[in-house]
């Protein structure tokens, strides 16, 4: 469990409260070595590990991060509670939890107090995809190179929706 999975210099940091939010927040991931974005992916819990949680929010600017990304279901409180604690651009995804179809998540992580902003995402899987390329964005208004896989990629997109659509 919690095993660390990282990129050496990573830029964005993808944590999730629990091991369950991992398929979900792969997503994002999947993206970021897509884009060959050097990325780290840990569980973070605000609930079961909230001294952890401190610590890798404090530290994250300093250890050369550019954004996190933060998924959490249910009480959904780890992308507001991370944000709170750094200066970094903060991406939450709710995910889709089991009772409440991820409502909770989602209104949980979206209701901010003016002041400490988190960029919230769609619920589930597209929610962090998003995320992910949120990520690269943000990344890509000072990285040409990425700047133009971003549009290679919305061009790859754009292509094989018009290959569906006409045959
Ligand atoms: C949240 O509680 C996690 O983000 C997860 O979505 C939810 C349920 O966690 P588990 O009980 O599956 O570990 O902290």
């Amino acid at each position: 469990m919690n095993k660390p999975q990282t990129d050496e210099n990573p830029l964005v940091g993808v944590i999730m409260g629990s091991r369950s939010d991992l398929e979900t927040m792969q997503a994002a991931a999947k993206i970021l070595e897509g884009f060959g974005v050097a990325h780290e992916v840990r569980i973070v819990s605000a609930h079961r590990t909230p001294d952890w949680m401190n610590e890798y929010a404090k530290t994250a600017r300093q250890r050369g991060l550019k954004v996190i990304i933060a998924g959490a279901g249910g009480a959904a409180h780890l992308p507001g509670m991370v944000a709170a604690q750094t200066t970094l651009p903060v991406l939450g995804v709710p995910v889709q939890s089991k009772t409440l179809s991820g409502l909770d998540s989602l209104l949980s992580i979206v209701q901010m107090p003016g002041g400490v902003p988190v960029g919230t995402l769609a619920i589930g899987t597209a929610g962090a995809k998003n995320a992910g390329l949120l990520a690269v964005r943000i990344l890509a208004t000072n990285d040409q190179a990425l700047a133009d896989q971003l549009s290679e990629y919305n061009e790859r997109q754009t292509q094989a929706v018009l290959e569906d659509s006409h045959g």
